[in-house]
This record gives structure tokens, C-alpha cells and sequence, in this order.
């Protein structure tokens, strides 16, 4: 357990950044600046919150809390490394990798203008170099004002080049999911994850009305989230990303998930940032990779 008192004193930067033990998720840091609140959990550098002043929350969180350390939270930006989703030769491994799982120490805490940045660096356990055999660092920076911005830096410290698959799996709130689209995939080509991994080609904005899985394969540009019931936009900028998957689990699948609360699935829909399937990305020895994710509310 980390020492709250010194994580204030050194990182707190004069109580814009609180400290606390929270018995479920670890050391938690909770931002408040002139801009937004948000919060962060240690344990899996996870954004957990993030809500701009005068705004409602713009990430969602399930009220089902996790019961054990080291559980993926559900909600947030659960960070999904070195791989995304199943392991590609051996499903036993963690899905959606370790880095969500593993203890994460603060690097360094500072300010951009108004916002606030905290950069975090993963703490590898012993028995990680089985599940990853090479050597690697992997660092998250957030950068938590009106617009919310997160970059997480693999970096190939290792002789051999590897491959990885990653995600910043992004639940966003909405109003009602009846009432939202998704804009800025027309046109691109995806794995339909419901569909036996079909692939298939985006026609027009993404609606819901069934489990909805995807795997937008070769996009670059910006998503956005239109929610009528809120009347807001969320736009997801990106760099250093290939892929933008869009989750709901629908009914039976939020069910059989058993954490995302009483008709959690109407409150959130995920577009996440990630580089997955033909988009995964290979560094060379030494070679630095940025995967960034730059949300914020549109005309807001
Ligand atoms: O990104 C969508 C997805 O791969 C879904 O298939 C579902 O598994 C979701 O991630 C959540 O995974 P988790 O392991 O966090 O329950």
C-alpha cells in the first residue's frame, strides 16, 4: 500500500491531486482544477472519471463495484496491453493482457496550462516475463482538463523486435443508447465480433439496437458520439492508432457479465482507441510507440 501522505506531499501538487486508500481499487488519485474533476486508480492506471465543470460525467463507471484487488474496474479507460482482447495462441492468458491488472507508480505529477497531468509507469510482476517474454516498459500520461488526453507509450527496451495489440478501452456515458450514434466510421471496414469476426464495411453512423462488437480496421480519423437524450457530442480524437472498437453488450451479454448493473448497457457505449487485429504494431529494438487517445465535448 502506497504512503498517502508522501504521494500528497510529492505528487499533490498543492491539493489539486488527493491522495487516498480506497479497499476495493488501492491508491486512487483524485484531480480537481479550475477545468474538471477526474480520478485515476493506481492499480491498473485507470481512468476512472472525468468530468468537466458544468458538465455531466462524460465517462461511465458500473455501480457494481469490483470485489478483489487486481479485478478489472468496469468503466472507465481499462488499459488494455500487451495485447487486445484473447491472447493470440493462448486463450489461458489474461484477456485484454496484464497492464489492467498489475500495480502501476507515479512518475511525475505536473500542469499544462490549466489541466492537469499525472504520468504513470506499469510495475511488471515477476512472473510477467512468462506471459511476456520481452523486455518492455509502459508508461500513462493523463492530461485531465476540459478536454481529457491520454497517451500510453510502449517503449522496446529488449535486443528483439515484438508485436503488440493495445487498447484504451474508453466507456463513455450516455443518456439512453437508444438515443446515440456514432459518426466517423462511414466507409471503414470492420470485424464484426458477432458475427464469427465477419468482415464487413460501415454504411452511414453506427446505431444500436442488438450487442453490438466491432473492430474498425485502418482508421484514423476522429469518432464521434452523438447523444440525444444528453444533447452532447463526445468527439474521440486519436494518434498512433489504426483501430476503433465499438462495444455495447446489449442484454444477454451484460447479463452473463454480471457487473454492469441494472440495465448498465443503456447508460454506456465503449468507442475505444486501440491499435487490433491487422493493425497490430511491431517495434524494433528501442523503438518508442504512442497511442493517444484526445477526447472532448464538442462546441462545449
Ligand atoms: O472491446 C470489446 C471487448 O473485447 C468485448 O468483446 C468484451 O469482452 C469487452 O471487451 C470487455 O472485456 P472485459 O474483459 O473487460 O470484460
Amino acid at each position: 500500500m502506497h504512503d498517502i501522505a508522501s504521494l500528497d506531499e510529492k505528487y499533490g501538487l498543492a491539493g489539486e491531486i488527493r491522495f487516498a486508500h480506497d479497499a476495493s481499487l488501492g491508491t486512487v488519485a483524485t484531480i480537481h482544477n479550475t477545468e474538471a474533476a477526474g480520478t485515476i486508480a493506481l492499480n491498473g492506471g485507470q481512468v476512472l472519471a472525468w468530468q468537466p465543470v458544468g458538465e455531466a460525467p462524460v465517462l461511465w463507471r458500473s455501480p457494481e463495484r469490483r470485489r478483489e484487488l487486481f479485478k478489472p474496474e468496469r468503466g472507465g479507460i481499462p488499459v488494455c496491453w500487451p495485447w487486445f482482447a484473447q491472447h493470440p495462441s493462448d486463450p489461458t492468458k489474461p484477456f485484454h493482457g496484464f497492464a489492467r491488472i498489475r500495480p502501476w507508480r507515479i512518475v511525475s505529477a505536473d500542469r499544462v496550462g490549466a489541466a492537469t497531468r499525472l504520468t504513470l509507469a506499469l510495475v511488471m510482476a515477476e512472473g510477467d516475463r512468462t506471459l511476456w517474454p520481452h523486455p518492455a516498459s509502459l508508461t500513462l500520461t493523463v492530461t485531465l482538463g476540459r478536454r481529457l488526453r491520454v497517451e500510453l507509450v510502449t517503449h522496446n527496451t529488449g535486443p528483439a523486435a515484438f508485436t503488440i495489440t493495445q487498447a484504451l478501452h474508453t466507456y463513455f456515458a450516455v443518456g439512453d443508447i437508444g438515443g446515440v450514434r456514432v459518426e466517423g466510421l462511414d466507409g471503414c471496414d470492420y470485424l464484426d465480433k458477432v458475427d464469427g469476426f465477419a468482415r464487413k464495411r460501415q454504411q452511414g453512423p453506427i446505431a444500436f439496437a442488438a450487442e453490438t462488437d466491432r473492430i474498425y480496421l485502418g482508421h484514423h480519423g476522429t469518432a464521434r458520439i452523438v447523444d440525444e437524450v444528453l444533447g452532447r457530442r463526445i468527439d474521440i480524437g486519436k494518434s498512433g492508432s489504426a483501430s476503433t472498437v465499438v462495444w455495447n453488450p446489449w442484454v444477454e451479454r451484460s447479463a452473463a457479465m454480471g457487473d454492469m448493473g441494472p440495465d448498465g448497457y443503456r447508460a454506456m457505449v465503449c468507442v475505444e482507441t486501440a491499435n487490433a487485429a491487422d493493425d497490430a504494431r511491431t517495434l524494433a529494438p528501442g523503438e518508442q510507440h504512442a497511442l493517444v487517445a484526445e477526447l472532448s465535448l464538442a462546441d462545449r
